[in-house]
């Protein structure tokens, strides 16, 4: 007698899966054609011929709170499901829904055997490639850690992973990379009745400024600690260069006497020290303020400023001010004898009420000194 064994065809499965977990369709592929899958493997995704069936790989927040998935199957078949899947020679392409802000995220990935991430934009359909595009990327041991800007909006991020042999996991996440802000406000001892006007100053200077020269010690931030102390006359606040970080704003007791407005254009022209503005430890600052030669006098030389006043910009020489013994001779503020210098915000002169109009050409300095501006 013949006994005949009816063979059922493997029948695909899809289980079902919602857009906040990943949904992977997954795939065999044939180990005795190379080491790893062609990065094409996918193609006709659940109408591919080596397509096994669609799982879900669950939510993509990881149990460390990070967006992502953190899965590590050990020897053994995805989800732990020998059952419907392969332990080796399998390949799977998955995608969940995720949201950017257009600004700068870090992926971190290590997976076994290898991978490719890349995103699709909703609505363009675009393709976004995370690890370089048409290649799997490696890496068992430490992750790989790759910074990248996608336009603002709703994507499908997918991930390919194949497995040849052994152990098989990947571990991938990503989140927003940390910006300092620009000021980071220390209140050592300043009385309550400056910090409105403080914070304002502050968010103010945040929306015309979003990181300082690169390599400067205020590139990415740097701290403000402020104080009240007594100055001398006519002085009503000063600061130091944030050289190592942290700038020191002190407030003199006839600062309180002042106007809101007074009081934050004061504030304003200080912070403007404190990024380095009239500083001549700041080289950025010190290569464009220089004395003229043939006048004897000095000028700011940044081609910005150059451009908005028609020439080289004029600085004040001598400030009636003493003791400010962190600038040395000449060139720290604008001239204030000059008729469209004198109510800009870094020009001496700082007792006029705060008006936005006033700081193009402190902005297009600042600019000239590698300031990122708004
Ligand atoms: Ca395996
Ligand atoms: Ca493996
Ligand atoms: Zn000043």
């Amino acid at each position: 007698m013949t006994l005949i064994f009816d063979i059922t065809p493997a029948t695909k499965f899809q289980d079902s899966v919602s857009p906040q977990e990943w949904r992977a369709t997954v795939f065999s592929w044939d180990g005795s054609q190379g080491s790893a899958p062609p990065i094409n493997f996918w193609e006709g995704d659940f109408n591919n011929p080596n397509t096994i069936g669609v799982i879900n790989l669950g939510s993509n927040t990881r149990s460390d709170g990070k967006q992502g998935i953190n899965v590590d199957w050990g020897n053994g078949a995805p989800n732990g499901d020998g059952n419907r899947l392969p332990h080796d020679f399998f390949a799977m392409r998955a995608y969940t829904v995720a949201d950017f802000d257009g600004s700068e995220y870090k992926f971190r990935v290590r997976g076994d055997d290898g991978f490719q991430i890349l995103a699709k934009q909703h609505g363009t359909n675009q393709w976004f490639y995370i690890t370089p595009q048409n290649q799997w990327t490696q890496a068992y041991g430490s992750h790989n850690e790759i910074t990248s800007t996608l336009p603002a909006g709703r994507y499908d991020l997918h991930f390919h992973q194949y497995e040849a042999s052994g152990n098989a996991y990947l571990d991938l996440s990503w989140e927003k990379v940390n910006s300092q802000p620009v000021f980071d406000i220390n209140y050592t001892s300043v009385p309550n009745n400056a910090r409105t006007v403080v914070d304002d100053a502050i968010r103010t200077w945040e929306s015309k400024i979003r990181r300082g020269p690169i390599g400067s010690p205020v590139e990415r931030g740097f701290q403000v600690a402020i104080t009240t102390e007594e100055l001398g006359n006519l002085i009503y606040a000063d600061c130091n260069y944030a050289e190592n970080g942290v700038a020191s704003l002190r407030l003199d007791p006839e600062f309180f006497g002042k106007s809101y407005s007074q009081q934050k254009k004061i504030i304003m022209h200080e912070l403007g020290h404190a990024m380095g503005f009239g500083q001549q430890r700041l080289p950025q600052y010190d290569r464009l303020a220089l004395r003229n030669q043939s006048d004897g006098h000095w000028y700011f030389m940044g081609t910005n400023a150059i451009a908005l006043y028609g020439g080289p910009v004029p600085l004040q020489e001598n400030v009636d001010v003493n003791n400010i013994n962190y600038r040395t001779e000449g060139g720290y503020h604008w001239a204030e004898g000059d008729a469209r210098l004198r109510l800009d915000l870094m020009s001496a002169a700082t007792l006029e009420g705060y008006s936005d109009s006033n700081l193009s050409f402190t902005v297009a300095a600042l600019k000239d000194m590698g300031f990122d501006t708004v």
